[in-house]
């Protein structure tokens, strides 16, 4: 590929991924003569230029994060052409179109494709992939901004925020988060953060928040500002998923460190600036095959509250990297071999424990983050994804980790005491049944009775738009279903409902309904302890709402 690392990263932005020019040498169409030089590429169908490049935008946009940048799969199927053409076209349409049982979601029935988009993407994923280019420190520094000095910044909070109380909400498709008031229910204000946001995270001491969209691009927002603000910014790569900063007493504030999926690499960055200042490939051998994996991707990043260390999750490799950031020079790592592929996790109650989902295993990996290695490794249903996980105190088998589960409609639930309840550690003490698979996230709160679960991914309507709450007391006696999205009352759309999350006090729930980016979309609160509708927010700025993080909950990692 012809150009600088800058127009390249230029051609990124613009497509949002892949470079064309290898496609374009080729011809206008995809069926040239030469473009048939390798044998498997001889049956695609053939695809234009410009299907071929909205197919690339598609693809980044929504499915590159299942299936790979270079399609190689890991939580979705891989799809490199020795495959998919095989398949054939109406198959994969169908596929694409409607979605499988086992979390494949249907885009066209899920109204984010169109007939034709569809069509395209069939014949897209049947043409060989093309390699994004890499990005060292030098690159990664081009890209760093910082948009109001250190010594510009306030020296104190300016605002009368209670800032410890604080929502920062994915607003998915409009590349922004908004900033809520959680004692008002109000926005304060949104913030360009990025394509596709993903995730967002505090510093230890509360005063930064951290976003990162699916396009690599980092925000810093200060919240001491009176209206809180975007005050630098750097792009780490072309495809990310995580950021984390450092906890341990004496690095409050000092580093953070972002995971990218392309180039499969982290990076650690000046805590109020995003300098960055070290960057660490995690391309490498696999735990379970020992084969070298290129796209090894970083999925969550937790910080250790015992020693000055990141946990980074490599996903393809099943390797989890205990990184510790007390000297970048000489930066010390311990490798941990678990199973594949790891997504997502957060502690259990005490932090000492790192519990972890490696969920093409259906496992559990449990890192001992005081020792520095493996401490279990659980069997669970058919894909686990707890997003953090929920903490609380069952009362037969005493503390608790829970996970919801992608592929099957139940929750595992983990007992995580090793010292007073030895014979439960480590062992799913119970299987609950939930309101349906296609669960993402799971969530309770030290001051709660109720664990509470969703399913976004479910095909089936009735229990995407619901959320199911248990009684962590009397867990037997089975889900009570909520529909959190006709309560919001918003009209036509999917309105998929994702992620509960507690306020401050532990006594609301929050939950995003997610709609369509054309149609209105909502925050429903409800009433922890009557499980009733307490407010609706559907301010008119609340795009496609994903994610909600409460600045308390997630910087003391309260789940
Ligand atoms: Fe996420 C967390 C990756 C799709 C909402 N998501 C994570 C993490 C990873 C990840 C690695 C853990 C980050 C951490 O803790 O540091 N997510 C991916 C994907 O690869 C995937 C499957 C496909 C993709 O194309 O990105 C994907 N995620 C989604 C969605 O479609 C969701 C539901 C809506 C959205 O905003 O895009 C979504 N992911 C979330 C949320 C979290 C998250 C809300 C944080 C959960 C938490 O409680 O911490």
């Amino acid at each position: 590929m012809k150009g600088s690392f800058k127009s390249r990263l230029a051609v990124f932005a613009v497509l949002a991924v892949l470079p064309l020019a290898i496609h374009n040498a080729y011809g206008s169409e995809r069926d040239d003569p030469l473009y048939h030089d390798e044998d498997v590429y001889r049956d695609a169908p053939k695809i234009t230029n410009k299907d071929f490049e909205a197919g690339n935008r598609i693809y980044f946009q929504r499915c590159a994060g299942c299936h790979g940048v270079l399609r190689k799969g890991a939580t979705g199927k891989p799809l490199t052409p020795d495959i998919t053409i095989g398949k054939g076209t109406d198959y994969l349409k169908a596929f694409i179109g409607y979605g499988s049982p086992g979390g494949m979601p249907g885009f066209m029935s899920g109204g984010e494709l169109t007939e034709g988009e569809v069509d395209i993407m069939a014949r897209y994923v049947q043409q060989s992939p093309v390699a994004p280019p890499e990005m060292g420190l030098k690159d990664i520094e081009a890209t760093w901004k910082v948009v109001v000095p250190v010594k510009d910044r306030p020296t104190k909070k300016m605002n009368n925020i209670n800032i410890d109380n604080i929502f920062s909400t994915t607003l998915r498709d409009d590349g922004k988060v908004a900033l809520i008031d959680g004692d008002a229910k109000e926005i304060i204000t949104t913030l360009n953060t990025g394509y596709a946001v993903h995730i967002s995270r505090y510093s230890a001491s509360g005063r930064y928040l951290y976003v990162t969209g699916r396009d690599a691009k980092l925000s810093l927002i200060d919240l001491w500002m009176k209206v809180p603000a975007v005050v630098a910014e750097v792009k780490t790569g072309v495809e990310a998923r995580s950021i984390e900063t450092s906890k341990y007493k004496g690095f409050e504030d000092k580093y953070a460190i972002s995971g990218t999926y392309w180039p499969p690499q982290y990076v650690i960055h000046e805590g109020d600036t995003l300098k960055p200042l070290k960057v660490v490939s995690t391309s490498g051998i696999a735990s379970e095959t020992n084969e070298f994996v290129r796209e090894a991707r970083v999925a969550a990043i937790v910080a250790s509250h015992y020693h000055p260390e990141f946990m980074v999750n490599v996903k393809e490799t099943g390797k989890v990297l205990i990184v510790n950031y007390s000297d970048l020079n000489n930066l010390k790592t311990t490798t941990i071999d678990t199973p594949r592929f790891l997504h997502d996790g957060g502690f259990e109650s005490t932090k000492r424990y790192f519990m972890d989902a490696a969920n093409a295993s259906n496992k559990i990996a449990v890192i001992d983050i005081k020792e520095g290695k493996l401490a279990a490794t659980i069997d669970v249903d058919k894909v686990p994804h707890p997003g953090r996980g929920a903490n609380f105190i069952d009362p037969k088998f005493g503390p608790v980790w829970a996970t919801s589960h992608l592929g099957a409609d139940t929750i595992a639930v983990i007992g995580t005491d090793p010292v007073k309840h030895k014979q439960h550690a480590w062992k799913v003490v119970r299987t609950v049944k939930g309101h349906g698979s296609g669960s993402l996230f799971i969530k309770s709160h030290p001051k709660s009775k109720n664990l509470w679960v969703d399913a976004p991914l479910n095909p089936d309507a009735a229990i995407n738009q619901s959320v199911g709450v248990l009684d962590i007391n009397n867990l037997d006696k089975g889900v009570t279903v909520l529909p959190i999205a006709e309560w919001a009352n918003l009209g036509e759309g999917s309105k998929r409902v994702v992620q509960p999350e507690y306020n401050k006090a532990g006594d609301e729930v929050w939950f995003a309904v997610w709609n369509g980016s054309k149609q209105k979309s909502a925050i429903v609160v409800v009433d922890d302890k009557t499980r009733k509708l307490k407010k609706v927010i559907d301010d008119p700025r609340l795009i496609t709402p994903t994610g909600h993080f409460n600045l308390y909950n997630t910087m003391h990692d309260i789940y």
